[in-house]
C-alpha cells in the first residue's frame, strides 16, 4: 500500500520540482494537488507549521519540507536516476538555490501586483526584477553551450532551473527570457521532451 502523499498546488513550482523528481526517479506517490491554500481546512498546516506546499506526508504520518529537503530525501530513497551526484552536490545545490530564488522573486513580484495599485511599491517590484534578471544572466553564462547544466549528466539542477523557467514563463511573459537567452530556451525545449516535465507543466 502506498502511503506516502505529496500535498502540492497546481501552479508551485517547488511542487512541480518534486514532482518531476518523483516522475524521474519512478517513485510511488500519491499527490494530492490542493485548490487553494488559504480554504480554512486546508491540510498543509497539519503537516507543515509553515503552510507551504510542497509538503510530502511521509509513511510515518510525519511531514517534510521545504523542496531541496524533499528531493534530496527523494534521491536517497532509490539509486534508480540519481539526480544528485554525490562528488557535484554542492554544485548541483548551487544550482538549485539560484532557480529557487529566481522562484522567490517572481512569487514576490506578483504579491506585490496583487495589492491595490495605491498601496503597490515600485521600488520592491523593481528590486525583485533586478533578482530574476541577475539570476538569469547567470544562469544563462553558467549553462553557456552545455547541453545540461553540469554538461554530459541530467540533475536536479536542470530540474529546478526547469521548473523556474516554466513559472517565469506563466507569471511575467513580458520578461521574455526566451528572447534574451536561448539557450535557455533550447534548456527548456529539452525538459519538455521529458514526459515528467511535460505531464507537469502549470496551468495556463
Ligand atoms: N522554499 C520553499 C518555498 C515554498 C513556497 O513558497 N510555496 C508557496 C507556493 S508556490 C506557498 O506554499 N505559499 C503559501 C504561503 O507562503 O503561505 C520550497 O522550496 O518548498
Amino acid at each position: 500500500m502506498v502511503l506516502m502523499k505529496l500535498l502540492a498546488t497546481a501552479g508551485s513550482p517547488y511542487a512541480r520540482k518534486v514532482r518531476v523528481v518523483l516522475a524521474e526517479k519512478r517513485i510511488d506517490c500519491e499527490i494530492v494537488i490542493l485548490p487553494s491554500l488559504s480554504d480554512p481546512d486546508c491540510p498543509v498546516p497539519t503537516y507543515n507549521p509553515l503552510g507551504k506546499v510542497p509538503t510530502l506526508v511521509l509513511d510515518d504520518g510525519s511531514g517534510l519540507y521545504d523542496s531541496p529537503v524533499i528531493c534530496e530525501y527523494l534521491d536517497s530513497k532509490t539509486p534508480v536516476a540519481h539526480l544528485i551526484p554525490q562528488d557535484r552536490r554542492i554544485e548541483v545545490k548551487r544550482w538549485e538555490a539560484l532557480a529557487d530564488g529566481i522562484c522567490d522573486a517572481t512569487v514576490a513580484i506578483v504579491m506585490e501586483g496583487r495589492r491595490a495599485p495605491e498601496k503597490q511599491d515600485e521600488s520592491v517590484i523593481q528590486r525583485q526584477r533586478l533578482k530574476v534578471e541577475r539570476g538569469l544572466q547567470t544562469l544563462s553564462q553558467d549553462l553557456g553551450e552545455n547541453k545540461w547544466c553540469l554538461g554530459e549528466a541530467f540533475t536536479l539542477a536542470d530540474v529546478a532551473v526547469g521548473c523556474a523557467l516554466g513559472y517565469l514563463a506563466l507569471r511575467m511573459p513580458e520578461l521574455d527570457w526566451r528572447a534574451r537567452h536561448p539557450n535557455l530556451g533550447r534548456l527548456y525545449d529539452q525538459l519538455m521532451k521529458r514526459p515528467s516535465f511535460r505531464n507537469t507543466a502549470p496551468p495556463t
